[in-house]
């Protein structure tokens, strides 16, 4: 067993004392599950494109073929990995803190496989498609039809317009009370594990800062060093598949 850093037994024991928790997540809690981060760079057909340039409605209108053929190549990726020790230590805190509230910003169903319910997801899901014209949901196909390549996109039944992912694109709003109950929990919690996420995407990028504004305090799980500007930061560098389960 690995010797146990001071921050470590630190938050801990915040963990032990906290009445509400937020747990929020971004990409690098998948990592050790292998699915790759919005970071990292792009392979095969995508190789030329920034993840921020396909994730977007135009991108979608102006080639939809390249846009659904990626998430389909998503899609189908996740239908072939696990969540990992990181997924399910958040699942046993989730089943022992009282209040703890789960916020992710991914859009796989890992937390989901892990047994954590609910989960609030910011940006919505992979695994929930829709109608681009008449917002329809719609059933996906499995398994995916993608061989990591260009994917027409299904027709809607109703309308026959073109099916879009069920995530929240850049430029788009984000799920109203998804949001509301994400930033409600933030301002009242008296800790956030903000895990994986490189804080750069808005607004959810605002929910640790406003938990440090209500007096919580904020834990970083990340192998980058996160900023610890504010005195109630604790970073703890790593990869939240061995630091978390030290948790619980
Ligand atoms: C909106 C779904 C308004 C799609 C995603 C204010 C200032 C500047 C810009 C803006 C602003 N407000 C809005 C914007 C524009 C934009 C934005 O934020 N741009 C950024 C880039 C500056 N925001 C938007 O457009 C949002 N919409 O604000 O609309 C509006 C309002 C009303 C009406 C109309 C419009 C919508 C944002 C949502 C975009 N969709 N996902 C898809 O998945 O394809 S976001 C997408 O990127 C991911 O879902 C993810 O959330 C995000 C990447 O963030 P991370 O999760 O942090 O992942 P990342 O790869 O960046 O980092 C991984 C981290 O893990 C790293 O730190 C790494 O070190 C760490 N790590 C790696 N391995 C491990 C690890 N950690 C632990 N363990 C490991 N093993």
């Amino acid at each position: 067993m690995m010797t146990e850093s001071p921050e470590i037994q630190q938050v801990r024991t915040l963990l032990e004392q906290a009445q509400r928790v937020v747990v929020f997540t971004g990409a690098g809690v998948s990592a050790e599950s292998g699915v790759p981060t919005f970071r990292d760079a792009l392979t095969g057909l995508w190789a030329r494109y920034d993840a921020m340039q396909l994730a977007t409605p135009e991108a979608f209108l102006r080639d939809p073929e390249l846009v659904w053929g990626w998430y389909e190549w998503r899609r189908k990726l996740l239908l072939e990995v696990k969540p990992n020790p990181a997924h399910r230590a958040i699942a046993r805190m989730q089943a022992q803190v009282p209040q703890l509230t789960l916020i992710t910003q991914n859009v796989d169903d890992l937390h989901e496989q892990a047994g954590s319910q609910p989960v609030i997801h910011l940006h919505g899901s992979l695994f929930a498609a829709r109608c681009f014209e008449c917002a329809r949901p719609c059933e996906l196909a499995d398994p995916p039809a993608a061989e990591g390549g260009r994917c027409p996109p299904p027709s809607c039944s109703h309308c026959g317009g073109r099916v879009r992912p069920g995530v929240v694109w850049f430029g788009e709003p984000l799920p109203e009370q998804a949001l509301a109950t994400a930033f409600a929990a933030a301002q009242d919690c008296d800790l956030l594990l903000a895990v994986g996420t490189s804080g750069v995407v808005q607004p959810a990028a605002q929910l640790p800062g406003l938990a440090l504004a209500a007096g919580a305090t904020v834990v970083h799980v990340n192998p980058d060093a996160m900023s610890g500007r504010h005195p109630n930061e604790v970073c703890l560098k790593g990869q939240a598949g061995q630091l978390l389960p030290l948790l619980v």
